[in-house]
């Protein structure tokens, strides 16, 4: 990526702070052609999105762990509007792929493509309790290199409380699509309930695709998918990106994995104030998150 596209201040996409490198590329996206077999994985950053992905792939393979380090978890499931200098375009690596495709978005409900909901196309949407979120985004504006510098902890929260993070507010998104399950074949799924019973999820992701395996494969998809085995192999950590675009020595991509690491980083004060906003935005909705374990 060109010097002076690094830590660009975010451009606004129909509302939404996005990064200008991917509003360029936003004509092709809004056009973008799913299939029906396309298998779309929608998340808010930092949700589990990596995650759900190496498990998709693993399911789309049987569980065979050597064609799943066939190549980056970046090209496996291509990230639909990323555009970025010196890298293919999401668009342009899923006119590529042959299908059934695993495709990643970040898109709030209401800038899907059209052709997704035409083309009727399963989603299995993954939230994470926005706690967790706003300290793993911290550390990845820091280390990915897209983003515009966070400034502290105390300056990102407020960034982030005020919905002008990268892909806008938290709220909107996670509640966004939780009302469009109700109509779509949305599969709507927790960070934290993936954290606690991995072996449930996975079982019900595989009734939503309407997909029998025997138990050895299921064994397999977790043990593959664990936090540590995903942190070590690189075909999932992120760690064969261009330093230019994602800087490790920051933070790895694969931080810490876990559930209530906002305990470690948040004041009492900061914690009042999270939960404050947090009833206001929440007010009204039967969406539920567990912020610790
Ligand atoms: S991105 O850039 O938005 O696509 O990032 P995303 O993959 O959604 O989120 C990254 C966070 O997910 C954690 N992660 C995992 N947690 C538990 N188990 C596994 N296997 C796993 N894989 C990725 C990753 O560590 C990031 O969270 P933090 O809290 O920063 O560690």
């Amino acid at each position: 990526m060109g010097q002076e596209r690094i830590r660009e201040e975010l451009g606004s996409l129909h509302g939404i702070p996005l990064y200008k490198v991917f509003i360029e590329g936003w004509p092709q996206v809004k056009d973008f052609q799913a299939r029906p077999d396309d298998l779309l994985i929608s998340t808010y950053p930092k949700s589990g999105t990596t995650w759900l992905s190496e498990i998709m792939d693993m399911i789309y393979q049987d569980g065979d762990v050597e064609k799943c380090q066939r190549d980056a978890i970046y090209n496996r499931v291509p990230f639909l509007e990323v555009k970025v200098p010196g890298i293919p375009s999401g668009v342009e690596q899923l006119k590529n792929t042959p299908s059934p495709r695993l495709v990643k978005t970040h898109l709030p409900v209401q800038l899907l493509p059209q052709s997704f909901w035409e083309k009727d196309c399963k989603i299995i949407y993954m939230a994470r309790n926005p706690k967790d979120v706003v300290i793993s985004y911290y550390y990845f504006y820091q280390m990915a290199k897209v983003h515009p510098d966070p400034g502290t902890l105390a300056e990102f929260l407020e960034t982030f409380l005020a919905g002008k993070a990268a892909y806008g507010s938290w709220y909107d998104h996670v509640r966004g699509w939780w009302e469009k399950r109700k109509e779509k074949k949305i599969l709507y799924l927790f960070y934290e309930d993936m954290k606690k019973d991995p072996r449930q999820e996975v079982k019900k992701i595989l009734q939503f695709l309407g997909k029998e395996v025997v138990e050895g494969t299921v064994e397999r998809i977790l043990q593959n998918t664990s936090f540590q085995a995903m942190k070590k192999n690189p075909a999932a950590n992120y760690e064969t990106m261009p330093t230019a675009l994602m800087d490790h020595n920051l933070s790895p991509f694969l931080r810490k994995g876990i559930c209530g690491d906002w305990k470690n980083h948040f004041t009492v004060a900061q914690n009042e104030r999270f939960n404050r906003h947090y009833q206001e935005h929440m007010a009204g909705t039967d969406l539920h998150f567990q912020m610790e374990m």
